[in-house]
């Protein structure tokens, strides 16, 4: 297991598309084991493996990333006793995903990224898609997909086709988070 380094916006190695992946090997396993490390690290809720450099279809996703910091839930009846409830790690893998039917319905989100650090702007997506993928095993699966998973889920698969959230974003405000990137890039 390891840590991997994030690639950074300008990179030109994440406008690159994704090649399907046709072994599902131990390779395979160790890279999404390194990328769950990677994204948990980070922290972020997804990671698509051209962000660590390599241009295959894979994706992991974890909504939940187990929060030390997270706001104390009541869990009983009578709501007196709040408590410290980590919230449990939902870690899913996503391989050669595909996208259809997207909703008309639209969600807007202030979207993130790994790959364009510090920078946050609203993106308007479709509020359900229908995802087909594939597991570890290479099973295949077919699910109706909602709510954040499906922000999330979109964000990624555009990863593969080398989109980043800002290629939805006007010039304008495309152009002031890349300066700003830069920025800070040079502050740093
Ligand atoms: O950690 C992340 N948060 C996030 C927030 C809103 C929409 C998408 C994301 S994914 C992002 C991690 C990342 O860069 N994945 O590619
Ligand atoms: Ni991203």
């Amino acid at each position: 297991m390891a840590i991997l380094p994030i690639i950074e916006a300008p990179d030109p190695r994440l406008k690159q598309i994704s090649a399907p992946v046709t072994a599902f090997d131990d390779a395979l396993k160790a890279l999404v084991a390194d990328m769950f490390e990677t994204m948990y690290d980070a922290p972020g809720i997804g990671l698509a493996a051209i962000q660590v450099g390599v241009a295959k279809r894979v994706l992991v996703i974890d909504l939940q990333p187990d929060d030390p910091d997270a706001e104390p839930v009541p869990c009983n009846h009578d709501g007196h006793h709040h408590h410290h409830q980590p919230t449990l790690k939902e870690p899913r893998v996503f391989i050669n995903p595909v996208l259809s039917d997207p909703s008309d319905e639209l969600t807007v989100y202030s979207e993130g990224c790994l790959s364009v650090p510090d920078i946050y702007a609203d993106v308007e997506r479709p509020s359900r898609v229908r995802a087909q993928w594939q597991d570890l095993d290479g099973n295949h699966h077919d699910e109706v997909i909602e709510g954040l998973l499906a922000t999330c889920l979109q964000h990624e698969m555009d990863h593969l086709e080398g989109i980043l959230f800002i290629d939805h974003l006007s010039r304008l405000k495309r152009g002031m988070a890349l300066k700003k990137l830069e920025k800070a890039r040079r502050a740093a």
